[in-house]
């Protein structure tokens, strides 16, 4: 096992203030709304990978399923002499899969703001791949990247952005980020990007409302990071989680529902909510392979591979410009 302490480039991670300005502006807003990131504290990070487990959320098993069957595939596609650069890395499970079939891989960076997650994944994969480069960098990927010099010239830069968390931006948003991940990936590079697919509302809203009620858990876990870091005072037993799919929109809105009448120190603000007042915390967009392609085509790519799982449920594209 490598014990090295991993050197990790701390890019631009927020401050309290800033953090404390961006709930309070979300708090003003009507309807309220809260930004998805703020999920991932520590104890956000492992209540994800435990949602991720739970036997109604098939996204990550079906990406997986789907790496397995067309890794091979995919390093063709992608060609050698890689860097790879994976956005919001977390544990980083899925990327083993990639990393196994990809031919000399000259580097890999991990982008991701959980600072431990980003430590472990690092010195985890570090010991299965000892020859390969690792570059962890901590850092908001939705912010200009500054990517560390890879050790040689790669051939070409490849941008991973797996789990469908493009499905947490809304189109335009997603369209801009698209637009960023081209300018850093270079003329001759691309993004290999995992998107949830359109399928049985059921089965998409089952799997945001586990039996477990893990999802429930990691919801209000950010009314319990904003408490910390922030020193609000919200209740966390006077809020409950919802999650439903919006048909018209593709997506899945996840709320958190004030149980009463009730107010909460927010800084020097105090936020009021009325009984059953939802306040937004997550969309998680749907696709069909088709509209996903319309909205890389918005952002100057083009869909150079696509591929599915064996049930159809997830879906892998290769972009390139
Ligand atoms: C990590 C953004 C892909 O939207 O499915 C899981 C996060 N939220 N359950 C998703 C999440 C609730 C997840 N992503």
């Amino acid at each position: 096992m490598n014990t090295q302490a991993w050197d990790l480039r701390e890019d631009d991670r927020r401050p309290p203030n800033e953090l404390l300005e961006i709930v309070q502006r979300g708090l003003r807003a009507r309807p309220k709304r809260l930004p998805s990131w703020l999920f991932y504290d520590e104890r956000g990070s492992r209540l994800f990978e435990a949602i991720c487990e739970q036997p109604e959320y098939y996204l990550t098993r079906c990406e997986i399923a789907l790496l397995e069957a067309h890794a091979g595939g995919i390093a063709d596609a992608l060609g050698p002499e890689v860097r790879l650069v994976e956005y919001g890395s977390g544990s980083a499970a899925k990327t083993r899969l990639l990393l196994e079939h990809l031919r000399e891989p000259v580097a890999y960076v991990p982008v991701e703001l959980a600072a431990e997650a980003l430590r472990q994944s690092v010195q985890r994969l570090a010991g299965s791949f000892p020859r390969l480069r690792m570059q962890p960098l901590c850092a908001d990927f939705t912010r200009p990247l500054r990517l560390p010099i890879p050790p040689r010239a790669p051939r070409r830069t490849v941008l991973y952005f797996p789990g469908s968390t493009i499905g947490n931006f809304e189109a335009r948003e997603a369209v801009a980020l698209l637009r960023k991940m081209r300018g850093e990936m270079g003329d001759n590079g691309g993004i290999l990007l995992g998107v949830d697919l359109k399928k049985d509302p059921a089965a998409i809203e089952a799997a945001y409302n586990d039996a477990a009620g893990v999802t429930a858990e990691f919801t209000l876990n950010m009314l319990a990071r904003l408490n910390r870091e922030l020193g609000c005072d919200f209740d966390l037993a006077a809020f409950r989680h919802r999650a439903r799919y919006n048909r018209m929109a593709g997506r899945i809105e996840t709320f958190l529902v004030s149980r009463c009448e009730q107010q909460v120190r927010v800084g020097r603000m105090t936020a009021r909510f009325a009984a059953d007042e939802a306040m937004l915390v997550e969309y998680s967009c749907k696709y069909s392979p088709e509209d996903f392609a319309a909205l890389a085509g918005r952002a100057g790519l083009a869909v150079r591979h696509a591929w599915t799982d064996p049930q159809g449920m997830f879906g892998v594209q290769y972009l390139v410009r």
